[in-house]
């Protein structure tokens, strides 16, 4: 759908894990801003692309919306949403163009130390916390488990100890936190780290091509960073 723009606009995170290297990889491409970091909306100062800085999860509504065009976020975000709207059968129109490099972790099942675990079909009628709801109840259903989702928006480690819930999934990098809250992760739903998200419908030509430049800077700075 045409959006009347002609300046291509970039959806980062505005405070959290993805927001330095986000603008970070942004500025390797060459591109610089006239607004200062804090600010919600920044000017491209050298090239038609503007940046939205927003919370990371509104960055597929975005897209889907067409009021950004491009987006820095976590695989994790971007699946959890697809994996929303595939439930309520509304196909997404948003989807990964590039994997960054950066910001990685995995969406794990973790269940108490004491557990001897043998396989999914322990869940069984199992209470698992999360954060990723629609992820998590496809994984179930791919598993053959019925399982209740208790779904929590912090502090998820926490509530086996509370009496929440049996078991959680969540975001794991150093499992610290899984450690620090007697639980051990058994089986991973999802191998995360940023990606540059985009539109499944073609952009309006004039876009299109600001994009095309912006990827092949950024396939060019990924390929030395490797
Ligand atoms: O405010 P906004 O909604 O934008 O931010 P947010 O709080 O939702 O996200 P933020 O900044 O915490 O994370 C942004 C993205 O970073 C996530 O969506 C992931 O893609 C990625 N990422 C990478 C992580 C982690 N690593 C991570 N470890 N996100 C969260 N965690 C949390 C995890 O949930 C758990 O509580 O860190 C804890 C575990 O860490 P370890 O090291 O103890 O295992
Ligand atoms: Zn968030």
């Amino acid at each position: 759908a045409p959006t009347g723009r002609d300046r291509l606009r970039i959806a980062i995170q505005k405070n959290g894990r993805l927001s330095e290297p986000a603008r970070a990889l942004l500025g390797s491409c060459g591109l610089s801003w006239r607004e200062s970091p804090d600010k919600l909306f920044c000017y491209g100062d050298n090239a038609p692309v503007d940046l939205l800085l927003v919370r990371d999860d509104d960055i597929p509504g975005l897209i889907d919306s067409g009021l950004c065009d491009l987006g820095i976020v976590g695989r994790n975000v971007l699946v959890e949403q697809s994996s929303e709207r595939d439930e309520s059968g509304t196909p997404a129109n948003f989807r990964e163009l590039r994997a960054l490099g950066f910001g990685g972790c995995r969406l794990s099942l973790a269940v108490p130390n004491d557990w001897d675990w043998q396989g999914a079909a322990q869940l069984q009628g199992k209470r698992i916390a999360t954060s990723y709801p629609a992820l998590t109840r496809a994984w179930l259903r791919e598993q053959g488990v019925a399982a209740d989702v208790v779904v929590l928006n912090g502090s998820v480690e926490i509530a086996p100890r509370l009496g929440q819930a049996d078991v959680v999934c969540d975001l794991v990098s150093s499992g610290a936190t899984l450690v620090a809250n007697q639980l051990k992760p058994v089986c991973d739903l999802l191998q995360s780290e940023a990606v540059l998200a985009g539109p499944v419908a073609e952009l309006d030509p004039q876009l299109a091509e600001t994009a095309q430049m912006l990827l092949r800077r950024i396939d060019g700075v990924l390929r030395i960073r490797d």
